[in-house]
């Protein structure tokens, strides 16, 4: 076993005075009692009721989420039953969470940018009874889909609905183990499925950051990430929540209004996927990001080269840190050592970490066990059971990440991946719902999309086609037009090249390494 140096699973010396480790608690009852004391501290910076942006104060945050909670058993909701909930990140957004995850709601957090197709499958795979989404046509999209799913606007949802007077006995009563959030992702093969996260595997990926990154209850983070991944919502979000700190919700990234809100809010922290250091980096303000307590990057690899940059434009040294859906957080670069720019770091507080034995010398599958590993997938006892090994001595299976990792100096780097992934702006592309899409053009024999690297992106999708006889080679413009109804728009590749034959092993296996870009 490739031993890492353990920062306080065994040995507690991440951890200063004053600060816990996970308790076997949940998630909505750390955080009422993280927000419950001093109701007039600014809590979110956001739109709140469809309006302008303000401070809302822990209080009425609190309020709302009780009211919202309220409104939602009145119409018939009950603990256990899944919430598919999607919207721009606004305070409106926030307060729905919450109160889903207080009623005992299972919370579906989705990608906005999903187009009808990869709907469709999250609504057949767990039959949600409700939704609460903030996107234009979406109401009306989502009851096509299912007529019998209640659908509802995020601001203002079930106007009609009489208030259930008992809710406030129905608030917080969550066990641990109850299911809280189902995170959709292909993990290492195959369609998207759903990732059980349980109120305790939420609350223990934000206290391990919180420990490991000293967050408290003065620190405010400038948070552009969208709201239905792990790093927006998962770290960003209920690390804020759980600090009782403080955070300025933005939607989408604009580097200017990263910039100023940094500057007028006084704001400690901010968190971002590679791509959106790579821009900021070239702006005549990066220095901004210098005044910063902790800038931390993660979900996709940080580029050597762009952490020095940083550090000689801005003077900031970003910590990199690695999650996943299935694991929240698991590795960080640490707060008060020495950040290397190409790694990711040391195991969070309370993580285990290993890499797989039998692998290629020093290179092995990164294997993760702790409180922050998720339940299973959503009904695929199978996929589960695929998805974790057994310990060797005989503990607690470790949950295979399909990353490849190498560990020097006590400090892991991912080295590679034996999943089939491309990360482009931090969100996951399958390649195989890309080629099942684009294999529907009339002009397309045959199809292997791949991803190459990109300065910006960190890794592009790439489409190689062998073009069927009598077409022309389509166009990438055409070729995105035809499967935007099918696909998200960060899916579309970004380039097209034609080819003799795909690559393939002796078992007809796509060999997508062994795609080139021409010259
Ligand atoms: C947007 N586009 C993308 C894209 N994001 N294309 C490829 N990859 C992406 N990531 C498309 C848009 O739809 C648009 O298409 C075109 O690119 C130009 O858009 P843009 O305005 O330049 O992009 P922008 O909206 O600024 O988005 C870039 C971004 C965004 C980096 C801000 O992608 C983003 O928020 N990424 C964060 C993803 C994230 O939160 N990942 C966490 C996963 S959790 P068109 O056709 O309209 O021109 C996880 C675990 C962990 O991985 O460890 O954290
Ligand atoms: P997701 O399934 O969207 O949660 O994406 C998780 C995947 O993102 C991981 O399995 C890694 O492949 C990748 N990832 C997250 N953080 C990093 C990082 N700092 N460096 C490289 N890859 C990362």
């Amino acid at each position: 076993m490739n031993d890492l140096r353990h920062w306080s699973a065994h040995l507690p010396v991440g951890a200063p005075d004053g600060f816990d480790l996970p308790h076997p608690g949940t998630l909505a009852g750390a955080w009422t009692a993280a927000l419950g004391a001093e109701p007039d501290r600014p809590l979110l910076w956001g739109s709140i009721g469809g309006g302008p942006a303000r401070w809302v104060a822990r209080g009425e945050f609190l309020d709302r989420t009780e009211r919202l909670a309220a409104r939602l058993a009145g119409a018939g909701l009950v603990g256990g039953e899944r919430l598919l909930l999607s919207g721009p990140s606004t305070v409106d957004l926030a307060v729905a969470h919450v109160a889903c995850l207080r009623l005992g709601l299972v919370v579906v957090p989705t990608n906005g940018s999903y187009r009808e197709a990869e709907l469709a499958h999250v609504i057949a795979d767990c039959t949600p009874r409700a939704a609460l989404v903030g996107h234009d046509g979406w109401a009306e999209l989502l009851a096509g889909l299912d007529p019998d799913l209640l659908v509802a606007q995020l601001v203002d949802p079930f106007p009609d609905v009489p208030v259930d007077d008992g809710t406030a006995a129905l608030l917080d009563v969550s066990l641990p183990g109850d299911p809280a959030i189902i995170g959709y992702t292909s993990g290492t093969t195959g369609r998207p499925k759903g990732a059980v996260l349980t109120q305790a595997n939420l609350l223990a990926g934000a206290q391990s950051v919180r420990v490991a990154w000293r967050w408290t209850e003065v620190d405010r983070l400038v948070l552009c990430l969208p709201l239905f991944h792990m790093h927006g919502l998962g770290v960003g979000l209920h690390g804020t929540l759980l600090a009782g700190a403080s955070a300025v919700l933005q939607s989408g990234f604009a580097p200017d209004d990263v910039l100023d809100a940094l500057d007028v809010h006084d704001a400690t922290m901010f968190f971002g996927v590679p791509t959106m250091y790579h821009r900021l980096a070239d702006h005549n303000r990066v220095d901004l990001l210098g005044g910063l307590r902790l800038c931390v990057a993660g979900s996709a690899p940080l580029a050597a080269e762009l952490h020095v940059r940083l550090a000689e434009r801005a003077g900031v040294s970003v910590l990199e840190r690695y999650g996943m859906t299935e694991t929240v957080m698991l590795v960080s670069n640490p707060f008060d050592d020495d950040r290397r720019p190409g790694a990711v770091g040391i195991p969070l507080p309370g993580v285990d970490v290993r890499l797989a034995d039998g692998s290629d010398g020093p290179v092995g599958e990164i294997l993760v066990r702790g409180p922050n590993v998720f339940a299973g997938y959503w009904e695929r006892p199978e996929a589960t059971a695929e998805a974790f090994v057994v310990d060797p001595d005989g503990g607690d299976p470790w949950f295979r990440t399909g990353d490849l990792g190498a560990v020097d100096d006590g400090y892991l780097a991912i080295v590679g991946r034996a999943k089939e992934l491309i990360i482009s702006g931090g969100f996951n592309v399958y390649p195989r719902e890309v080629d099942d899409a684009l294999i529907l053009h009339q002009a397309v024999a045959e199809v292997a999309v791949a991803g190459v690297p990109s300065p910006e992106w960190g890794e592009e999708v790439v489409a190689w086609i062998v073009v069927a006889d009598g077409h022309d080679c389509p166009g990438v413009d055409e070729l995105r037009a035809f499967a935007q109804d099918h696909l998200a728009a960060y899916k579309l590749p970004r380039r097209v090249v034609a080819i003799d034959a795909i690559p393939r092993n002796a078992l007809g296996k796509v060999t997508r390494h062994e795609l080139r870009v021409p010259d």
